[in-house]
């Protein structure tokens, strides 16, 4: 079967772009590694707690579930083009030694304490011994949590999804920044404590300090606090004015940002502003750290120790952009120096067929992500109304493996849509406030103006938020010498610093010469700090595969058991069909 359009990721954006073409009549897979729909911000338990929006986006994700393929717990490594133009989605997914729960979006099943990390955790990452075992598979077998068997069919194995089009929507994960004692068990970046928290309810430690720098730091400690753990202080690197020297922009925030302070008062969390955790220690585990007060370039100026069982630190995010990259799509520098992917006003990156949403394209917070997915949807629509495919494409599902009917994707892979000819059957006129799509036309057909001036604010708003909270480059200063920048490959800064006096002039040559970024994540923990060591801003991944994966999963490509999709499945999930008001994502 080959699909209009796969999505990968299903947090804001993904679900929303999956959405918009799944109610226009594409036929949508959506690929996700979690256990459930949600991203970053919408990762939650099989019972969740109150959040906002959170309600709407279930409603989402219930709509997408029933309209199209869910794919969870399938990690996306790469995308290759084949020769006719079609894009191959590769895939790695994992057999379940129990009887698969439902992957459905709304919390029916209760799997998060079968997570065992590798969808719980997701793109956030954790440091110290837990995200070790952890996080996604390996390149290569040894060492891997998951115990997968080399054949492939033990462990993980290959999906591969075929698409005319390409949603990439895979946000953003944690920056860290090494200091001495990051490596010990029990620092954690704050996205891994949060995730934690929100996908499995666990809280991270009982003593627990907080650290790094922008707004995020926020909700995660008053997460923790709120979960019973002792938040002994938030310490932000930055001053406190942040957001407002923005004031227009601070606005829409200011409700939030009441919010969050009121919670940390009410369990009496100290909120500190230049000040930072500079260095861990302790035997086998965490047991203090060291606060230092800082200048306004991070220098320090003095010190003092805290006790405490955790650290959760966090620095800003890295958008995540293999994928394009791998594609060959263009890339821009954004305001804080990441590397995210080009978009046009349509979100259509510069790589035919291949849009991207939300983090990939510069981080601005989930109603952003939200409203990018929907925006590439409707241009994902047009496009496909403008240039159909034929209706008589010949089949080519032999090229093609899909779930075993075991998986707990089948369900929902049988129902697949029948494509772009239903499409023509939805709403002709567009409509800014319903979401309706039009039939085809432009920019500003596809991107009414509110929306555009709606994507433009809330992206000036994450652009701000970046000016605001910037990295500065007195963390150097905070390591010593046997201080490992990288945590895979255990390389410590002097090897760095030793690379640098051979002639290593910027982040790659000191790679190929002192081996930092050349383990098990490829340089997406450590990458950004060897950047700056470098004295670079971080350049574009040129990794050959988007997400660790196993040696089983690659050989599974291979093997005689791989499976084509059920290309003749009758179509359960009518596309096209009316529109339920509930279901549209303008609800
Ligand atoms: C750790 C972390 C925590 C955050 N917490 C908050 C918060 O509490 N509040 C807030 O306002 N903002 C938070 N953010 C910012 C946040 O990311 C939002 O702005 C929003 O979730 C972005 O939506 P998105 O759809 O672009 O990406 P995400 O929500 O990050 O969704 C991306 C999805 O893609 C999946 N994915 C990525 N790569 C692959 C792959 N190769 N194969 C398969 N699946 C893949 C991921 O599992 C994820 O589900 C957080 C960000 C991070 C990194």
């Amino acid at each position: 079967m080959t699909y209009d359009l796969v999505v990968v990721g299903g947090g804001p954006a993904g679900v929303a772009g999956a959405l918009t073409a799944a109610l226009a009549g594409l036929r949508v897979a959506l690929v996700d590694s979690g256990l459930r729909l949600g991203g970053q911000y919408f990762r939650h338990t099989a019972a969740p707690r109150p959040a906002a929006g959170l309600d709407r986006f279930l409603r989402q994700a219930r709509a997408l579930d029933a309209r199209a393929d869910v794919l969870l717990r399938h990690q996306v490594w790469a995308v290759s083009r084949e020769p006719d133009g079609d894009l191959l989605v590769h895939c790695a997914t994992r057999d379940m030694a129990a009887p698969a729960s439902s992957p459905g979006a709304d919390g029916r099943s209760d799997d998060a304490g079968r997570s065992g990390g590798a969808g719980l955790l997701g793109g956030a990452g954790l440091l110290g011994g837990v995200g070790r075992s952890g996080g996604a598979g390996l390149l290569g077998g040894a060492g891997s949590s998951r115990g997968d068997g080399a054949d492939g069919r033990s462990g993980e194995r290959a999906v591969v999804l075929r698409a005319r089009r390409l949603l990439i929507a895979t946000g953003a994960h944690d920056r860290p920044l090494p200091f001495p004692g990051w490596d010990l068990p029990g620092v954690l970046t704050a996205g891994g404590a949060q995730a934690l928290l929100k996908g499995g309810g666990v809280v991270a430690g009982r003593r627990i300090v907080v650290s790094g720098t922008g707004p995020f730091l926020l909700p995660v400690a008053s997460g923790l606090a709120g979960a019973g753990a002792r938040v002994l202080g938030v310490y932000e690197a930055n001053g406190g004015l942040g957001l407002a020297r923005h004031p227009v922009l601070a606005l829409g925030k200011a409700g939030e940002a009441a919010m969050y302070a009121a919670a940390l008062a009410r369990h009496r969390v100290p909120y500190r502003t230049r000040q930072a955790v500079v260095a861990a220690h302790g035997e086998r585990e965490v047991e203090a750290v060291t606060i230092a007060r800082l200048d306004r370039d991070w220098n320090v100026t003095a010190t003092h120790v805290v006790e405490c069982d955790t650290v959760a630190v966090g620095y800003g995010f890295v958008p995540q952009i293999e994928l394009g990259t791998q594609l060959g799509c263009q890339t821009r520098h954004d305001v804080d120096g990441s590397p995210v992917l080009s978009v046009d006003a349509t979100l259509r990156t510069t790589v035919p067929g291949v849009w991207a949403a939300g983090e990939p394209v510069g981080v601005g917070g989930w109603r952003l992500a939200e409203l990018e997915g929907r925006l590439a949807g409707r241009a994902i629509v047009s496009d496909a109304r403008t240039r159909p495919a034929p209706g008589s494409r010949p089949d080519r599902t032999a090229n093609v493996s899909a779930p075993p009917a075991d998986d707990v994707s089948t369900a929902s892979a049988s129902r697949a849509g029948t494509g772009l000819a239903a499409g023509s059957r939805v709403e002709a006129a567009g409509d800014v406030r319903t979401g309706a799509l039009p039939e085809s036309g432009g920019v500003a057909a596809v991107v009414p103006p509110l929306f555009a001036r709606r994507r433009e604010r809330w992206r000036a708003f994450g652009e701000a938020l970046q000016r605001a909270y910037p990295v500065k480059p007195g963390w150097q200063g905070w390591l010593h010498d046997d201080t490992l920048v990288c945590r895979c490959e255990e390389v410590p800064l002097a090897r760095v610093r030793e690379a640098q006096a051979l002639g290593a002039t910027d982040a790659r040559s000191i790679k190929l010469l002192a081996r930092p970024g050349m383990g098990w994540c490829q340089g997406r923990i450590c990458g950004y700090a060897v950047s700056c060591l470098a004295g670079e801003p971080p350049q574009p991944p040129r990794r050959p595969i988007a997400q660790p994966t196993t040696l089983g999963a690659l050989a599974s490509l291979t093997a005689p058991d791989a499976q084509a999709p059920d290309a003749q499945a009758p179509d359960a999930k009518a596309p096209g069909g009316a529109t339920a008001p509930d279901d549209d994502p303008a609800h």
